[in-house]
């Protein structure tokens, strides 16, 4: 198993995370983009020359469960992720990702997007 496989299956749903220590700013992170409802950074961990991140303030632990009422929410953090792309030169494309807890080996139990470019991706995924 990869070691973000395994950080997924040992990640608990229910604990405060990572991200809303960010969002609170316990701890010191730098954002490419932020608004009223969420916030951008890059991946700590980069799996392509750009990785970042859109997360939305509001503590949705994963996409599936998110509600109805958070289709506009959901719906922006794609658009940011889409300006942000363009921002960072993904002119050729880039993928973007949730994974969705641990078959989808979620390791930050906090919604995010990946958006990953500047390589070629592969498909299928692992
Ligand atoms: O596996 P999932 O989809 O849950 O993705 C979680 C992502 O959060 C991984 O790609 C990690 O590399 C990333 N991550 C984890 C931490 C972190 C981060 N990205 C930016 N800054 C981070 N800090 C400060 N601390 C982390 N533990």
């Amino acid at each position: 198993m990869s070691d973000e496989v395994t950080k997924a299956a040992e990640a608990d749903p229910t604990a405060d995370t990572i991200f809303g220590k960010i969002l609170r700013k316990e701890i010191p992170c730098s954002f490419i983009y932020e608004d009223d409802k969420c916030v951008a950074f890059h991946d700590i961990n980069a799996q392509a020359p750009v990785h970042f991140l859109v997360i939305p303030r509001k503590s949705i632990p994963q996409l599936s469960k998110a509600s109805d009422d958070d289709a506009e929410l959901l719906g922006h953090l794609m658009l940011v992720g889409r300006k942000l792309a363009k921002e960072q030169g993904l002119e050729n494309g880039f993928r973007v990702v949730i994974n969705d807890g641990m078959d989808g080996a979620q390791s930050v139990y906090h919604l995010h997007l990946h958006f990953l470019g500047k390589r070629q991706m592969l498909w299928p995924p692992g």
